[in-house]
């Protein structure tokens, strides 16, 4: 699965807040692969490695859970991605649909 997602912060590993200067929302196109979700500065491109500024933005979903972010009332379409090293993301997608696919794939893995 692919797709445009904004991704927010909220907690670093082990569950620590993450700190001011490092919260602020910010665009990426978003590739689910394994157990990986991938988090592109540019678009999905099949046959392309990815680069090493992306790598560096994967987050290991395998064991993470996802919820739509019920307290988050900001912006729309926004769920809640806990990963099993405590790191906490929320993720904006571009509709509801897109926000229940994501949530519906993420915890398939
Ligand atoms: C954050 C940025 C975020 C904001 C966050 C700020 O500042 O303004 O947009 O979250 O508020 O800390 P920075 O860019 O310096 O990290 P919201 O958009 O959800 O308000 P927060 O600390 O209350 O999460």
């Amino acid at each position: 699965k692919h797709g445009v997602l904004s991704r927010k912060s909220h907690a670093d590993m082990d569950g620590k807040r993450t700190p001011r200067g490092r919260r602020s929302w910010r665009k990426f196109y978003a590739v689910l692969k394994g157990t990986v979700l991938y988090l592109q500065k540019d678009e999905y491109r099949p046959d392309e490695d990815v680069s090493e500024v992306d790598l560096k933005n994967a987050v290991r979903v395998h064991h993470a859970l996802a919820s739509r972010a019920s307290d988050y009332s900001k912006r729309p379409n926004v769920l809640k991605l806990k990963t099993s090293d405590w790191r906490v993301y929320l993720l904006q997608a571009p509709s509801e649909q897109e926000m229940m696919s994501w949530i519906l794939r993420v915890n398939l893995v």
